[in-house]
């Protein structure tokens, strides 16, 4: 099913479109970026690859461009700050805005890659809350051909949902997590979106993504955003400050990395990747 690209008004989304969002539990396309913008982005996040696969870091790069890349990479950091999706995430979870976490989700050309589908919010600790949404913006096509991400219209409305875990060697994800509900083709809508382009999606949406049989990489870049009521219910965790102010102390604070790979945001990035683990790993006992 083809969407046509959501017309914004001033930027920002309109009474109708977010009426949509919460009918549907997602929303796009929406136009982030112009092409070329997106295609400068993709080149230095490649550029980083390429150095970066030379020089040696505490972990392989893949290991950085997932979970909070947003605390080592300023490119990440500085896509997740960008007041062309604040001002979109602002009218889904208000004002006050932190980032949780911003990662590349990346799937090589001809690569049989996949996301099964699920729900973010399973492991995250939240609990079931509206006050988180994810940003997915494109850096390359992702179509049908590329395995663009695939959402089952209003399945936000559920509880969460149970779910096995494959441990895959195809899946994006950390287990391979994957609810235990039979979808059918005819229940997934594929949100196929040019460079430049950007879906949303509620945490508790059912959604993952096919392999990418395409001649081309499929690179997002998803941000999950949280406003400060959130309450990570397991262990404190950490969230960049985006947008207005948190008086709520639920999490602890840090700021965009200045530099890519510094030894302090090294240290930070392995000190947020441990709380989170502990959060996942408390939450798949429960
Ligand atoms: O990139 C994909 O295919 C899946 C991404 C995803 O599951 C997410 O952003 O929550």
């Amino acid at each position: 099913m083809k969407f046509e690209t959501k017309q914004l008004s001033d930027g920002k989304l309109t009474t109708q479109m977010i009426d949509q969002y919460k009918s549907d539990g997602f929303l796009y396309p929406i136009k982030i970026l112009e092409i070329e913008e997106a295609c400068t982005l993709r080149k230095e996040l490649e550029l980083i690859e390429e150095k970066y696969s030379k020089i040696e870091l505490p972990k392989p790069i893949d290991a950085y461009k997932r979970g909070p890349a947003n605390a080592v990479i300023p490119l990440v950091a500085n896509i997740a700050k960008d007041d062309r999706i604040l001002d979109i995430v602002e009218s889904i979870i208000g004002t006050n805005i932190l980032v949780w976490a911003a990662e590349f989700f990346i799937k090589e050309k001809k690569s049989d890659n996949i996301v099964e589908m699920h729900q973010d919010l399973t492991y995250w600790g939240m609990g079931e809350t509206s006050a988180q949404v994810t940003a997915w913006l494109a850096l390359s096509p992702s179509n049908k051909e590329s395995g663009c991400m695939e959402f089952v219209k209003g399945s936000h409305k559920n509880k969460i949902l149970p779910h096995n875990n494959t441990y895959s060697s195809k899946s994006l994800l950390s287990r391979g997590q994957e609810v235990q509900v039979a979808i059918a083709n005819d229940q997934r809508i594929l949100a196929e979106l040019q460079p430049g382009q950007m879906s949303i999606h509620h945490g508790l949406m059912i959604h993952g993504s096919g392999p990418n049989i395409s001649n081309d990489r499929r690179i997002g870049v998803a941000i999950r955003y949280i406003n400060p009521d959130v309450v990570q219910n397991t262990s404190k965790s950490y969230a960049m400050p985006v947008r207005g102010i948190d008086n709520r102390g639920n999490f602890i604070h840090y700021s965009a990395p200045k530099e890519i790979f510094s030894n302090e945001s090294l240290k930070l990035h392995k000190e947020i990747c441990e709380s989170q683990q502990k959060i996942f790993s408390i939450e798949k006992r429960n």
